[in-house]
């Protein structure tokens, strides 16, 4: 390779950062790897090192584009990226009860388009630790110790789709899987080319999960997020959510969680859920119909001490699919709001045309469930409800995923929302739109 090419490649991506970042992580790494093989050197012995790894790697491609998050026709304020991106994940198995996983994600983004009345963005490049974790089976009996950076994310990213750093001791019998955890977010900087302040946040996760019957499938959880600083939100989420299969034509899903704890002095009481179900039709294309319905509080007084907006949990995702092999933001890909102070009515239809393949067309009805002033907590969306009027507006999402081609996946998402009179007679329309491309090696 050209030596310049290599070294403006090197530049570019900031080689000292990384140099000085990813070294005392490698270091940190290696000692782990060390501490762990050593009780299993002798057994390591009998089979070769690279009958040991497993090792993925996915080249995804990705243009977004984000129009008139303010809602206001005379404002240039669009946004258009272009992302690829590598993702590396090495499984590495030293002995029947000890493996490590590490998952690294490249990333450059690139401004395609941006409007004038927006803040300058730049180009950047992102080289993020996603998981490098130790599993430690039978640590006593069906128990599973695992250490480091690891994924929490339940089915439907409601709850939680994050990478967070600490312990999780997992057990199973009999149907019955418990989980405990305790973590802290970005103990070390998620992107390596980065030098940010680590989080200051401790998470302590209790979760039970069982199978009450066949295809049916039960999650409680109790979440408690403890920060320390002053003024700090504090949560505790106590919450059940399940999924399952009534008939072979008939899904549901339901959540339901209440929130509790403290902001600084104000007592925290809110409560929310999300609940649906999906109707296939047993002819060509299988079409399907879904009728969703969630709810977050609201607070109707500000002043008395108790703020009774639901809140998710600021981990969560909100994606998920209906019956198309594509996931998508199931409150809108345009809006994406938290579920807080909030009401959606759903409605999808879908087709698959092939095995692989969806197109998914989804509407959504939005409402304050308190006129409350301000912007939406969580939305893509930056403009603010008037307080006086609870009709937010409606969307119309169209999701098309094509999976047909080994190793390769296409998809298309387009999400276009209206706004309501909460945002005034003059607020027009914003869309989204992501073209993505996956390879997988
Ligand atoms: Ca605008
Ligand atoms: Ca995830
Ligand atoms: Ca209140
Ligand atoms: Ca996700």
């Amino acid at each position: 390779m050209d030596p310049t090419l290599t070294w403006s490649v090197w530049r570019d991506w900031r080689a000292p950062r990384i140099r000085t970042l990813a070294a005392d992580w490698v270091a940190r790494c290696v000692m782990l790897m060390a501490l762990a093989t050593m009780p299993v050197y002798a057994e390591s012995e009998r089979e070769a090192v690279w009958d040991r790894f497993e090792v993925e790697a996915t080249l995804e491609t990705r243009y977004e584009r984000l129009s008139n998050r303010d809602l206001d026709a005379a404002t240039a304020d669009d946004l258009a990226v272009f992302k690829p991106e590598l993702s590396v994940d090495i499984g590495y198995r030293f002995s029947d009860r000890v493996s490590g996983f590490l998952s690294l994600d490249a990333e450059r983004r690139f401004v395609v388009d941006q409007g004038r009345d927006r803040t300058p963005e730049q180009d950047q490049s992102a080289l993020d630790l996603k998981e490098l974790y130790l599993d430690i089976h039978d640590l006593w009996d069906r128990v599973r110790l695992r250490a480091g950076r690891q994924e929490f994310e339940d089915r439907r990213e409601w709850v939680y789709d994050a990478e967070l750093d600490g312990l999780r001791v997992f057990f199973e019998r009999q149907g019955l899987a418990l989980e405990a955890s305790a973590t802290r977010e970005n103990i070390v900087t998620e992107n390596l080319l980065e030098k940010r302040e680590p989080g200051r946040v401790n998470h302590y996760f209790l979760l039970a999960r069982f199978t009450p019957a066949a295809q049916h499938d039960l999650e409680a959880f109790y979440l408690v997020f403890d920060d320390r600083s002053e003024d700090a939100e504090n949560p505790v989420f106590l919450g059940l959510q399940g999924q399952g299969r009534v008939t072979d034509a008939l899904d549901y899903w339901f959540a339901l969680a209440q929130v509790r704890g403290r902001e600084g002095s104000t007592r925290l009481r809110g409560q929310g859920f999300d609940l649906g179900a999906t109707y296939r039709f047993d002819t060509g294309w299988t079409p399907a119909i879904t009728l969703g319905y969630a709810f977050g509080s609201g607070d109707s007084d500000p002043d008395d001490g108790v703020d009774r907006n639901f809140r998710q949990t600021g981990l969560q995702d909100n994606s998920y699919r209906f019956n198309g092999v594509e996931n998508f933001q199931f409150y809108g890909q345009t809006l994406d709001p938290e579920l807080s102070n909030l009401s959606i009515a759903t409605v999808g239809f879908g087709i698959r045309p092939s095995r692989r393949s969806s197109i998914d067309l989804i509407y959504h009805r939005y409402r304050q469930a308190e006129a409350v002033e301000g912007r939406l907590r969580g939305a893509r969306v930056r403009a603010r409800a008037d307080g006086e009027h609870r009709d937010l507006g409606q969307a119309v999402d169209l999701i098309l995923g094509y999976h047909e081609i080994s190793q390769l996946r296409l998809r298309t998402k387009l999400g276009y929302f209206m706004p309501g009179k909460a945002f005034g007679e003059t607020a027009s329309n914003a869309y989204s739109v992501e073209f993505g491309v996956e390879y997988r090696f």
